[in-house]
C-alpha cells in the first residue's frame, strides 16, 4: 500500500471524520488518498481556522480533530492554533508536509524546521521518516493528543516518504481507563472537606472535558456545598442551579471574590493554571484540594494542600458516597455574597438605549438561545460580560478561550460547534477586531451551508485594550479602526447581512436569522463607554461593602 494510503486508513482507524486545511503541493499523496476516504476534508481560507476548527471539534467530542498543511509557511500558519489548542486543553492532530528528505533539488526554498517548531507548542512532534512507522506514528501522536491533559500533536509527513510502499498493517485504538485515585487521597478530601467550615467548589475547564456533569450534580445535590465556575467551566452544572454563586471571569475584587475570601477550603474540580486564575492563593489563607485528571502545576498563586488525581467523575462519585454531610458547615456567607451579586447581574439586562449596552445584549442573547444553543465568543472585552452575565444551561455551550485567549477563534470555533452539533442553534459573537482576523472563513461557512449566525459587536476599536488603558490610566490613544460595510460584506460571500437599528430589535431579528437557513451576519453597534466605570471601579468599590 502507498504511504499516504496507510496514514489515511490509520486516521479512519482512529474514528476521523472530518481533516479542516489546505493542501500544499508536498500533500498531494496525502490528498488523493483522501479521495476515496470516509474522511471529509473541510478546506478553508487559511490555515490557522483550520487549526482552530480542529482544535474546537476535539474539545467538542474528546477524540482529535485533524488539521492539515503544506510545509513552511502553512505549517507557521497553524502556530497560533497549536498554542490554542495546546493550553485550552483541546485533542489536535497537525499534519504537515515537507519536501524530500532523501535527495532533493530545492535547496533550502520553504524549509522551516517545523518539527522543532512545533516541540514547544505540542505534546509530541515528529518527522515521519519511514513508511514503515506510519501506523505507530499516527497511533502515538493521537494517543498523545487525547490523553489527560489533552492539546496539541503533530506529524510531518515529506513528500517523497509519502508515496513509498509499504506492507505495514494499521494499529488499533488502545482500550484503556483512565487511572482513578487512591482511596487514601479520597478519604484525606472527605476528611478535610467535613472539617472545614465554609467549603466551597469550584468548576474549571477539565470538568467540562468529558460529559460527566451528572456526578458533580449529585456531589452538590447531596452536599449543599456552593459552586462557582471559571471561565471555561462554565456550565458544567446548570448556572440557575440556586447554589451558584457565579463566574469568575475577573481575577479579584469582584463580588464572587467576597465569597472566596470567606472560604475557608476550595474543592477544585478541574481547574489548572493554564487558565486565567479565578483566585489567587495566600499564605494562611483557604485551603485547596485540587481534583483532576493530573497533578496540579505549582505556581505562586496557586498550590493546592491535597491533590486527588484520577478520572473525575470516579473521584466525584466516591467524594459524594463517603462525604457525610455537616452540621457545622455555614454557607451563609457565600449565599449572602450570591444576594448581592444576583442584584448587580440583573442591572441593565433592560437598559433599551442604542447602541446597545453590554449588559442588554447579554440579557437578550440569553432570551434568544434555547438550552443547548452554543455560543462561541472571540476575544474581547465582552468576553468578560457573557463569562460573568450569561447563565449556561449546559456543558460546553459557551466556547471560549480564557487560556491562550487568541483573537480569531470565534468564527471557526462557531463552525466547527455547527459541523459537530447541526441540530443546535449555534452564534459567534465576535468583536470587529477578532472577526477580521479570521472573517475570510464567512466563504467556508457558506460554502459548507452552515446555518449560523455571526454577531459582531462593533465599536470600531480594540475594546479590551481601551478598558485595560483606561484601567491604567492611560490616555486614549491608538486603537481605533475603520471597518469595511458588514452588510455587504456578508451579502458578497452569499451570507445575508444585518445590522441592528434598534435594541428591541435584537430578540427578533435573532429569532428570525435563526429561522432562516444560511449564514447570517448581523453587525451589533455597542457602547462600551461604561466598562471602564462598571468593570475597573464599580464592582470593586460596591463589593467591597457587602
Ligand atoms: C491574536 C491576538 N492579538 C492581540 C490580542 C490582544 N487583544 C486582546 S483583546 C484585543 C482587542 C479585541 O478587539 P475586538 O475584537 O474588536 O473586541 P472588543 O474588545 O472591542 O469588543 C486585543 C488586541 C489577542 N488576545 N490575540
Amino acid at each position: 500500500m502507498k504511504a499516504s494510503d496507510i496514514f489515511v486508513k490509520a486516521l479512519e482507524s482512529e474514528g476521523v471524520e472530518y481533516i479542516f486545511g489546505i493542501p500544499g503541493e508536498e500533500n498531494l499523496d496525502f490528498l488523493d488518498s483522501l479521495k476515496d476516504s470516509t474522511i471529509k476534508l473541510i478546506l478553508t481560507r487559511h490555515e490557522q481556522a483550520a487549526g482552530f476548527m480542529a482544535a474546537t471539534y476535539g474539545r467538542l467530542t474528546g477524540k482529535a480533530g485533524v488539521c492539515l498543511s503544506t510545509l513552511g509557511p502553512g505549517a507557521t500558519n497553524l502556530v497560533t492554533a497549536a498554542a490554542y489548542a495546546q493550553l485550552g486543553g483541546m485533542p489536535m492532530l497537525m499534519i504537515t508536509g515537507q519536501k524530500p528528505i532523501k535527495a532533493s533539488k530545492q535547496g533550502q526554498f520553504q524549509i522551516v524546521d517545523v518539527v522543532d517548531m512545533m516541540r514547544p507548542l505540542t505534546k509530541y512532534t515528529h518527522q515521519i521518516s519511514s513508511a514503515h512507522n506510519i501506523p505507530a506514528r499516527v497511533r502515538e501522536a493521537i494517543r498523545n493528543a487525547e490523553g489527560e491533559r489533552p492539546g496539541a500533536a503533530h506529524l510531518e509527513l515529506p513528500e517523497d516518504i509519502a508515496c513509498e510502499n509499504t506492507d505495514s498493517k494499521v494499529i488499533a485504538r488502545s482500550r484503556f481507563d483512565i487511572p482513578h485515585a487512591t482511596d487514601h487521597s479520597i478519604a484525606a478530601a472527605v476528611e478535610m472537606i467535613e472539617s472545614a467550615k465554609h467549603p466551597l467548589l469550584l468548576i474549571g475547564a477539565g470538568a467540562n472535558r468529558k460529559q460527566i456533569s451528572a456526578t458533580r450534580g449529585k456531589f452538590i445535590r447531596k452536599t449543599g456545598i456552593p459552586f462557582f465556575s471559571t471561565q471555561m467551566g462554565k456550565g458544567v452544572v446548570d448556572e440557575r442551579n440556586p447554589l451558584f454563586l457565579g463566574n469568575a471571569a475577573l481575577s479579584a475584587n469582584d463580588y464572587l471574590h467576597r465569597a472566596i475570601e470567606a472560604a475557608d477550603l476550595i474543592i477544585n474540580i478541574g481547574h489548572d493554571v493554564v487558565e486565567k486564575p479565578p483566585f489567587f492563593m495566600e499564605q494562611g489563607g483557604f485551603k485547596v484540594i485540587h481534583v483532576n485528571y493530573i497533578t496540579a502545576v505549582i505556581d505562586p498563586v496557586y498550590y493546592p494542600q491535597q491533590g486527588v488525581i484520577g478520572d473525575i467523575a470516579n473521584s466525584m462519585q466516591r467524594l459524594t458516597d463517603r462525604i457525610t454531610p455537616q452540621k457545622s458547615w455555614d454557607f451563609s456567607r457565600f449565599m449572602e455574597v450570591k444576594a448581592h451579586l444576583d442584584k448587580q447581574l440583573l442591572e441593565g439586562s433592560e437598559d433599551d438605549r442604542f447602541p446597545i449596552y453590554p449588559q442588554r445584549l447579554v440579557a437578550d442573547i440569553r432570551k434568544a438561545m434555547p438550552d443547548d444553543g452554543i455560543i462561541a465568543l472571540d476575544n474581547g472585552v465582552y468576553k468578560i460580560w457573557f463569562a460573568r452575565n450569561y447563565k449556561a444551561h449546559m456543558p460546553n455551550t459557551v466556547l471560549l478561550d480564557n487560556a491562550l485567549a487568541t483573537m480569531g477563534a470565534g468564527l471557526p470555533s462557531a463552525m466547527a460547534a455547527k459541523i459537530v452539533h447541526p441540530d443546535r442553534k449555534v452564534m459567534a459573537i465576535c468583536g470587529d477586531g477578532g472577526f477580521m482576523m479570521n472573517s475570510q472563513e464567512m466563504e467556508t461557512a457558506v460554502r459548507l451551508k452552515l446555518d449560523l449566525v455571526v454577531l459582531i459587536l462593533r465599536d470600531d476599536a480594540y475594546g479590551m485594550i481601551k478598558w485595560k488603558q483606561a484601567n491604567m490610566g492611560f490616555d486614549d490613544f491608538g486603537l481605533d479602526y475603520g471597518n469595511p460595510n458588514f452588510v455587504r460584506y456578508a451579502n458578497s460571500y452569499g451570507a445575508t447581512g444585518h445590522c441592528l437599528k434598534s435594541t428591541d430589535s435584537l430578540v427578533p431579528l435573532l429569532e428570525s436569522c435563526f429561522n432562516t437557513p444560511g449564514v447570517h451576519l448581523i453587525e451589533v453597534p455597542v457602547d462600551y463607554s461604561d466598562n471602564d466605570r462598571i468593570l475597573n471601579r464599580d464592582i470593586k468599590e460596591r463589593s467591597q461593602k457587602i
